[in-house]
């Protein structure tokens, strides 16, 4: 066995991946929960969908449940995504149920790989492509440059629709924000746990030509409220925007 073989493995299997994925039908920036269900849909579906995380590690905010305590809560409404995934659950009453955060993360994390989607982990979408007033791309860098804040130049990557997944700060409608090209982005409202779980989803919407957001995106986007440790809502905006995406495609 030579060193250089093990390199040569991972260069050409890493860039065989990038080349195959810089044009897409759709582009999630986040794997959170939302951005990981919309994924597994859209692959499902037959959509040409990878992932771009800027963390290490992919689940964003499920590992930690509550407090650190590593269990979350899941409605009736969304129980069925949790058999589409297997994931297990227990009854607690009212139509709850409790499961272990670190089952739904690494659960969600390898039947959304397992469904084809591409994740890449490490890689921070810093701006969006827009041409003819229609978001058409991500422009990407690598995380340890953005964190040191070196000057280097991004790439880009060609996306029929892009997913705005990145959780409370909507990091990605931010950049249409600051352009003057989406009104206002008035941010999640106090806690509500029953309207915030229904309005996220009501307002997972394509909220720019081309753009959809997800999750906690969403509600940042309507000024909904937050919700805490259930993660119904998020499941359900996931496959919403998937399903949403899919009919557009189709419909091309
Ligand atoms: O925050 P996150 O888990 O988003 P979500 O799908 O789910 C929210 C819940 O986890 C929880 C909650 C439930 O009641 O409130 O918080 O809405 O995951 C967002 C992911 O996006 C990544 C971030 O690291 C996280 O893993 N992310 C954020 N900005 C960027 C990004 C970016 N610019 N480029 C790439 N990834």
């Amino acid at each position: 066995m030579r060193d250089v073989e093990i390199s040569r493995a991972i260069v050409e299997a890493y860039f065989n991946d990038i080349l195959q994925n810089l044009q897409l039908d759709v582009a999630i920036v986040g794997a959170g929960p939302s951005g990981m269900v919309a994924g597994y849909y859209l692959a499902k579906g037959g959509a040409k969908v990878a992932i771009f995380e800027k963390k290490l590690s992919v689940g964003g905010g499920i590992w930690g449940g509550a407090m650190g305590f590593n269990r979350v809560v899941v409605q009736e409404s969304a129980r069925e995504i949790l058999d589409e995934f297997g994931v297990d659950y227990k009854p607690v009453g009212n139509g709850l149920y409790v499961l272990d955060s670190i089952e739904l993360a690494s659960t969600l994390a390898s039947k959304t790989v397992k469904a084809g989607v591409k994740i890449f982990n490490m890689v921070e979408v810093e701006d969006l492509v827009v041409k003819d007033g229609r978001v058409s791309g991500i422009v990407v860098n690598w995380t340890p440059v953005k964190m040191t804040n070196l000057h280097v130049d991004p790439l880009t990557v060609e996306a029929k629709f892009v997913v705005d997944s990145t959780g409370h700060g909507a990091q990605i409608s931010q950049h249409l924000l600051k352009r003057g090209l989406l009104k206002s982005i008035p941010g999640e409202g106090p806690m509500w746990a029953e309207k915030g779980e229904e309005l996220t989803v009501e307002h997972t919407k394509e909220v720019f030509p081309g753009l959809y957001a997800t999750g906690m995106a969403a509600n940042a986007l309507s000024g909904a409220p937050r919700m805490g440790p259930i993660f119904g809502g998020m499941l359900l905006s996931g496959r919403k925007a998937a399903l949403e995406i899919l009919g557009k495609l189709g419909g091309e």
